[in-house]
């Protein structure tokens, strides 16, 4: 990319999007496209059209996707399978027809098998059954993968995707029905800590492993692969480190000094019991992740302190 080149951000007011418009502007990038949702309806493919018809984006990272936790994710699987595969079908069509020079898709680690080897390498993916709490996702994110191989092969088209490990940082989703854990357990501590509450519940058994990598991180990444990479094969991003969610709300009850008990609610679903990004194949491409947890989890509660009231 050159630093005047047009670039568009799909999602760019989201956890993801939000973080690539950081480092792309940090980066010195001067010509960023991006609409709201107002704006344009992703999911409406003549409202995406005249959008690639006026503005002919030389670059898209497509980080616009409806995500959620697990219980949004087992609750609409229709939902989530349809806006997904809508989106990304509009917007990788149109990247081909209005002949962008490059395309990053961001995937997820919830594509691999839910009993794959850990940690997880990219060539696992499709060799087993999926997790059954996110399939209709998983399944349109792999879709989003082949989409961008096939346009590789049938058009020569440079369209590359990327599989982030679970995220968080500034513009997370801390609503607690719809959210990923860790924005959970940092609303719900927070509100406990303000309401001198004694105990905080957390979800399921405590026992499963996740890896969590601060978005700002993963955007550091994401230009990194957009100036550097071009393969078919997919790549995953994060850190290696995987922590269970006890550990995790352990930290987090430190970092936002709550002092009360924890309470595991196991009618609540675990999910895949382990997901660890293997990252060697990211590492031998020359990208590391830096940010390490703690670091990560007080920056976000920082920004979570100056943003509690529109975050909730
Ligand atoms: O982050 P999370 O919703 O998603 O849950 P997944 C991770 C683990 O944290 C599960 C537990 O074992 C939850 O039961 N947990 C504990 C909680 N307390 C809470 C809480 O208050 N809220 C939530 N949400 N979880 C998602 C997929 O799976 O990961 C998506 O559903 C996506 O498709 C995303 O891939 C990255 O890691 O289980």
């Amino acid at each position: 990319m050159q630093k005047d080149s047009k670039i568009y951000i799909a999602g760019h007011r989201g956890l993801v999007g939000s973080a690539l418009v950081r480092e792309l502007l940090a980066q010195g990038y001067t010509n960023l496209v991006y609409r709201t949702h107002a704006q344009m309806d992703l999911q409406n493919q003549a409202a995406v059209e005249e959008f690639f018809a006026c503005e002919r984006p030389e670059y898209v990272f497509l980080a616009a996707a409806k995500v959620g936790g697990i219980l949004a994710n087992s609750t609409y699987p229709a939902d989530f399978i349809y806006s997904n595969l809508s989106i990304q079908n509009n917007i990788i069509s149109l990247a081909h027809k209005y002949q962008v020079k490059k395309l990053l898709f961001l995937g997820s680690s919830c594509i691999y098998p839910k009993n794959c080897p850990q940690p997880i390498k990219e060539e696992y993916l499709l060799t087993g059954e999926l997790e059954p709490t996110n399939d209709a996702y998983a399944i349109a994110k792999i879709a989003g993968i082949k989409m961008c191989q096939a346009y590789n092969k049938q058009y020569g088209t440079d369209f590359i995707s990327v599989m982030p490990t679970n995220l968080y940082g500034p513009n997370d989703n801390f609503d607690l029905n719809s959210s990923h854990v860790l924005p959970a357990l940092m609303r719900k501590f927070h509100e406990a800590k303000v309401n001198k509450q004694d105990k905080v519940v957390v979800w399921g058994t405590g026992k499963p492993i996740r890896e969590f990598l601060y978005a700002d991180d993963l955007a550091a990444a994401c230009v990194y692969l957009m100036n550097s990479y071009s393969d078919d094969k997919i790549v995953n991003i994060g850190t290696g480190i995987g922590i269970t969610i006890k550990e995790l709300a352990e930290a987090m009850a430190k970092v936002v000094g709550f002092e009360g008990q924890l309470e595991f609610d196991t009618t609540k679903p675990d999910g895949t019991m382990v997901k660890i990004n293997d990252v060697s194949y990211l590492k031998t491409l020359g990208w590391q992740a830096k940010i390490e947890l703690i670091t990560g989890l007080q920056m976000a509660y920082k920004w979570y302190l100056e943003n509690v009231d529109e975050a909730n």
